[in-house]
């Protein structure tokens, strides 16, 4: 048998500084595999930067939100194992290995910066409070099989990301990965969290807006009663 493909997923707004280092760290590490940048409408050359290392570039015009970008990167990205991680540079390519080689056992690894080994240096003392708030908040609204509901860093066997993704997202926008890890567990997948270091950004600002936090508050309880995921 050949061994299993692996793809990367990117949802990418302005993150040029970054994606270029990213996209150049992974192909090193995983020669041939596919890479999909999902751009919504970045005005600093992201795009660019994404088509001329190779990457399949899915670009959708308009900021249309994490967990939208998420299914289409997962739809652009025909692979047996995928790994979704941000754009900017605070997810460690070196992390990677460890989520992808779980996927020989489970469906859905998740990159959790909140079990022993993980940590956040990049998060300030106001995110880590919000990380913090918002998961101990999700896992009393959801459930507390995963510590880290919010992490953007988790890799997934692709015929479960195909399968859970055919319904287009209930979320609008940053509890993206949260809905997925969500569909996950009430399919019955197997699910393993694996300890990653979160690093500060090296450039830009989070895309999290204070906005954002209100609408993750109303998309975290219609995820949790959706009839339908
Ligand atoms: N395509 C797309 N990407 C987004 C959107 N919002 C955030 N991102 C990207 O998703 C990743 C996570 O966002 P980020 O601002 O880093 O959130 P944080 O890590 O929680 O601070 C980054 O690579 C962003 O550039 C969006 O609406 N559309
Ligand atoms: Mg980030």
């Amino acid at each position: 048998m050949p061994p299993p493909t692996l793809g990367f997923v990117l949802p990418c707004l302005d993150e040029a500084p970054s994606l270029s280092a990213l996209l150049t760290a992974l192909s090193a590490k995983w020669p041939g595999s596919t890479i999909v940048v999902v751009d919504d409408g970045s005005t600093d050359g992201s795009p660019e930067i994404a088509r001329s290392a190779g990457a399949v570039l899915v670009e959708r015009g308009r900021r249309r939100g994490l967990a939208s970008a998420i299914h289409d990167g997962i739809a652009a990205c025909p692979a047996d194992r995928i790994v979704v991680m941000d754009a900017d540079g605070s997810h460690r390519p070196e992390d990677a290995g460890a989520l992808i080689t779980a996927l020989d056992h489970v469906d859905l690894a998740v990159g959790s910066r909140w079990v022993r080994g993980g940590a956040a240096p990049g998060l300030d003392v106001k995110r880590t409070a919000w990380s913090r708030t918002s998961n101990a908040l999700v896992r009393t609204v959801l459930d507390g099989s995963i510590a880290d509901w919010t992490s953007g860093f988790w890799a997934i066997r692709g015929t479960a990301a195909r399968r859970l993704t055919k319904r287009p997202p209930v979320a609008t926008g940053w509890l993206g990965s949260l809905e997925i890890k969500w569909r996950a567990r009430r399919a019955g997948l197997s699910i393993v969290e694996l300890p990653v270091v979160f690093d500060a950004r090296l450039h830009g600002a989070s895309k999290l807006r204070l906005r954002d936090a209100a609408a993750a508050a109303c998309d975290l309880v219609r995820v949790r009663f959706a009839a339908d995921l």
